[in-house]
């Protein structure tokens, strides 16, 4: 679409639709919204982050991302409305205003292009990229068991034909190096923040051990505060925790990489449901999900602003 008044933020979109909602954002927020390509897919697809900044030089920043994992549709979804909101709310909304007055925001809507592609024209539920593995008929890397950040340790298997696949090595997958890239040679990145669904946790640095991170006390505190700013929507109720205490042991995770690297505040939300539609939840549930979940990251964003 070329007007995002136009675009139907309450529905499933291809990654085309999701690309032009990109550059309609972009056009209609020109003196806040920007389009830049970090880099190409394993199958050439570009990769597009919107950049939300009212200038500045190289100002601390904020990065979000969703849709790592191609079949969890309603995180790539809920950023793009989540985009829209921060355009909109700029100028209005007080609290990001004054945010967006001192910092920048990064917004990767779609991290792997190739796999969500796939989940449309051949297999709904692909979790992985779509790289080919040598020595294996099986197509794909798990994006999330390839950063390095105990890379090949517990929790992510050697298998290629394995929904868990940690890759030939740390990086292997090119969407992950272009957003590692990314993040190194930007410098200023305060926070990183990543969606995937479902199982509603909010979740912290450790997956790949079971030790509590040195800011364990700071990060449990800001992450109820944010849960409970979500549930004040809808009910909706999140469990807060490290990764290793509230799921499984899982290495080579985003947050874990961020973490490590310098950035304190790394969380990942796993949105909505707990279950009953699991990875194909209802179009319905796209506004109410997304509207909630902006509120808990507000929570967080807030506390980055003032720490
Ligand atoms: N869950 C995540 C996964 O990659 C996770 C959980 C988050 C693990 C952060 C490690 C780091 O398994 C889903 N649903 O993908
Ligand atoms: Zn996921």
């Amino acid at each position: 679409e070329r007007d995002t008044s136009n675009f139907n933020y309450g529905a499933y979109h291809p990654l085309e639709s999701i690309y032009a909602a990109l550059d309609g954002l972009a056009a209609e927020y020109p003196s806040l919204v920007s389009k830049q390509e970090i880099g190409k897919s394993y199958e050439k697809r570009p990769m597009y982050i919107l950049k939300f900044s009212t200038g500045g030089t190289n100002r601390p920043a904020i990065w979000l991302d969703a849709g790592i994992h191609s079949r969890e549709w309603i995180t790539q979804a809920t950023a793009l409305w989540t985009a829209q909101k921060i355009a909109s709310e700029y100028g209005n909304n007080p609290s990001i205003t004054s945010l967006l007055n001192r910092m920048d925001i990064f917004l990767l809507v779609v991290t792997n292009p190739d796999g969500y592609a796939f989940t449309h024209t051949n297999n709904r539920m692909w979790r992985k990229t779509r790289s080919k593995n040598s020595g294996s008929l099986c197509i794909g890397v798990d994006p999330n068991r390839n950063w390095d950040a105990g890379f090949g340790g517990p929790g992510a298997s050697t298998n290629p034909c394995s929904e868990s696949y940690h890759g030939p090595s740390a990086n292997s997958e090119v969407e992950v190096k272009n957003v590692v890239n990314f993040i190194k040679s930007h410098g200023k990145i305060k926070a990183f923040l990543t969606l995937h669904s479902y199982s509603q946790l909010l979740l912290f640095p450790f997956g790949y051990k079971c030790t509590k991170p040195a800011d364990y006390n700071e990060l449990d505190t800001v992450g109820k505060a944010a849960a409970s700013a979500l549930a004040s929507l809808y009910g909706t109720t999140y469990k807060v925790g490290t990764i290793c205490s509230t799921i499984y042991q899982a290495s080579g995770g985003s947050i874990d990489w961020s973490y490590d690297y310098g950035i304190k505040y790394s969380f990942a939300f796993e949105l909505r449901d707990t279950g009953r539609y699991g990875f194909l939840l209802p179009a319905s549930q796209i506004i109410p999900t997304a509207e909630e979940t902006w509120l808990g990251l507000l929570k967080i964003m807030e506390h980055v602003r003032d720490n």
